[in-house]
């Protein structure tokens, strides 16, 4: 984390506005959308207009379909309008999520499984260290980006993703680099989290044919710290497989949302906000250069990345010491979302723990008892208090009924 913690002790950004972007996008209508579906998505959802106009200064209403009509009321309709934020997602910020690829093959030796992927005549391997319990399985297991930078106790598999061999993210010029793009070209619109995202996925599908991992298929985590939580956040909303994600410290990006990251800056604070991120590293589509001075017209926001993970397991762990991470942005994102869960009668599904003085990815002791709780419910078949909100600062300048001015439905 070397990279990280020279940007984190002293952030990255300059004091001046940085340079717009070199490279912009096409519009909005012109991007990518041939992706298809996520691979969950039912033929049936409404189609996706082409051209969308889009203006709201508040989080955008979660339940409302883009091309109009009324709020969704049924749990049954979730699915579409999961998938619809999807496509948004993909088509705003994050780039194409390839659908599964025509070949996977995996084979596992001595802890290390290797996955190979064929598509379109190309071909990628990469590998992944597991390391399980003794004993009988399957285990639990949890993806970790880079390793784990949380606790992970020794009745849990750990799976360490080399994420950066997939997509590289050394600096905003390294586009294109790493073994997604070998096989799906270095022009691919994927920024880094969704060929990371891809990864997983793959990784996944590897475990899926290769029962000698010893990994229960039902009982996968996902987590990474700050960048790699970003990373984390996207892969546990891009696959239904994962059953608890947790995103430690990703802040802007990741579990924050753009227009309260603005928020805060024009509050005076040293937070990373879109147009900075995009010239800081490679995580986020090209598509997203046309956005980030007007996070208003985008029809999505970050409350809605959370969201696709709902009602599965979400343990949002941020730290309110970083101010450039968006401690507010956080919170006041992760209240929406919680609210999400809740329409859903998940609420318990989803917890937020933000506590600072430690630094950062080091996991602070005072949070462990909600970790515990979100690995027991989630990984270990055990219980324990999930239904969490906290911080340990009062953000009185959120102001909840002008950044979520919709109501929340129960979903029948
Ligand atoms: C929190 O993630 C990033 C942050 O977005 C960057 O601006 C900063 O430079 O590095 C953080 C990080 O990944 O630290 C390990």
């Amino acid at each position: 984390y070397s990279q990280c913690l020279r940007g984190t002790a002293l952030p990255a950004p300059t004091t001046s506005a940085p340079a717009p972007p070199t490279t912009v996008a096409p519009p909005a209508t012109s991007v990518p959308t041939s992706s298809g579906p996520t691979p969950t998505a039912p033929a049936s959802c409404a189609a996706i207009p082409t051209s969308i106009s889009f203006s709201n200064a508040a989080l955008p209403d979660p339940f409302q379909p883009i091309a109009g009509g009324a709020r969704i009321s049924t749990k049954a309709q979730w699915t579409c309008q999961r998938n619809e934020i999807s496509q948004l997602l993909q088509r705003y910020e994050l780039g194409t999520m390839p659908p599964k690829p025509q070949s996977v093959t995996a084979s596992f030796s001595s802890g290390t499984l290797t996955i190979n992927v064929s598509d379109q005549g190309k071909s990628i391997s990469f590998a992944v260290k597991i390391t399980t319990p003794s004993g009988s399985g399957p285990f639990p297991a949890i993806i970790a980006y880079g390793g784990p930078s949380i606790p992970i106790p020794n009745n849990i598999g750990v799976i360490t993703f080399n994420n950066d061999d997939m997509a590289a993210q050394q600096s905003g010029s390294s586009r294109g680099q790493g073994k997604f793009y070998q096989l799906y070209g270095s022009g691919h619109s994927a920024g880094a989290m969704t060929a990371w995202a891809w990864g997983v996925r793959r990784i996944i599908d590897a475990l899926e044919i290769t029962p000698a991992t010893n990994v229960d298929l039902t009982r996968i985590g996902v987590t990474g710290c700050s960048r790699n939580g970003k990373g984390a956040l996207v892969a546990g909303a891009f696959d239904e497989r994962v059953a608890l994600t947790i995103p430690q410290e990703s802040g802007s990006g990741g579990s924050a949302s753009w227009r309260l990251s603005n928020f805060q800056q024009s509050q005076g604070q040293n937070v990373q906000t879109a147009p900075e991120i995009v010239q800081e590293n490679v995580w986020f589509s090209p598509n997203f250069n046309s956005w980030v001075n007007q996070v208003n017209s985008m029809p999505v926001d970050h409350h809605q990345l959370t969201a696709m993970v709902a009602p599965r397991g979400l343990f949002v762990i941020e730290n309110t010491s970083m101010e450039w991470l968006g401690a507010l942005s956080t919170y006041g994102c992760q209240r929406a979302s919680k609210l999400i869960y809740q329409a859903l009668g998940a609420s318990a599904n989803m917890g937020y723990s933000q506590v600072g003085n430690h630094n950062h990815c080091a996991f602070p002791s005072s949070q462990q008892i909600e970790l515990t709780a979100f690995l027991n419910k989630f990984l270990l078949s055990g219980s324990g208090t999930t239904d969490i909100f906290r911080t340990d600062t009062t953000y009185n300048n959120f102001d909840q009924t002008r950044w979520i001015p919709w109501s929340v439905p129960t979903l029948s």
